[in-house]
């Protein structure tokens, strides 16, 4: 017997569709309910306090909770439910006029202390064809604002195509093993502040960068999925395997 693709949700006006198109982003509240957003950083926090910790999630027990954890959906099944969310799954379709796959997720810490990320854009790191992708950002803490390191973005960016990458200027603020736009203005950044289970879509030329943690006190959790058009394909030989969404 065949399988039944079930049904897709439409959480999307035209206007809000439009918008997205038109600043390169779309911040969706409350997106995904508190209480399974404390669950899975509960199950996120207990794979990396094992000992030993699981291989495929292992790093420097120094840093369990400053480095992230990449591409979780490919070991762990609350993972990758958390990538198959009804609402990112229905909205992507939207946006993308078609179905969309998962292709990478990365979970972030982001303990006091820890750095953020260098404004870039995400097409930079990971090409695609045709170029499809959108980033969902899901805010896993109460308050996500500058203190915290909240994502900053540059409206309407994605309009200048892909920009010139080069080496990270403020080592202050950004880990140094990432590359940084070129030519920009980055006086232009808006911070997105954000509240726990709030979802910003974003498209993969926008550029985009987060500054260091500098509360005392409060993480930044945050999880952040990549997807492509279900017809589309990346070169990127380990983001080769494609998560359906239902
Ligand atoms: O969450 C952050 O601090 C940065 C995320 C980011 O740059 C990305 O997902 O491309």
């Amino acid at each position: 017997m065949n399988k039944v693709t079930p049904p897709i949700t439409t959480p999307l006006t035209q206007a809000q569709i439009d918008q997205f198109h038109d600043d390169g982003f779309l911040l969706i509240k409350n997106g995904c309910s508190a209480d399974l957003i404390d669950a899975y950083n509960g199950h996120i926090y207990d794979l990396r306090n094992m000992d030993p910790m699981p291989e495929w999630a292992a790093c420097e027990p120094s840093k369990r909770y400053s480095v992230r954890l990449f591409n979780p959906h490919l070991h762990d099944g609350f993972a990758a439910q958390m990538m198959k969310l009804p609402i990112i799954r229905g909205t992507l379709a939207q946006m993308m006029g078609r179905e969309a796959v998962g292709i990478q997720s990365m979970f972030f810490y982001k303990e006091p202390g820890a750095p953020g990320q260098a404004a870039h854009q995400d097409f930079y790191y990971i090409k695609n064809d045709p170029m499809t992708m959108i980033a969902a950002w899901i805010a896993m803490e109460e308050h996500v604002d500058e203190e915290n390191g909240c994502l900053w973005v540059i409206p309407k960016s994605h309009r200048l195509g892909l920009l010139p990458h080069g080496a990270v200027k403020n080592l202050d603020e950004h880990e140094p093993w990432t590359d940084e736009t070129e030519g920009i203005d980055l006086t232009k950044q808006v911070p997105v502040i954000m509240e726990k289970g709030d979802i910003l879509f974003f498209h993969e030329l926008l550029i985009h960068s987060s500054g260091r943690n500098r509360s005392t006190d409060r993480w930044r959790r945050s999880y952040v999925c990549h997807y492509i058009r279900e017809d589309a394909t990346t070169p990127r030989m380990d983001l080769q395997k494609k998560f359906m969404l239902y």
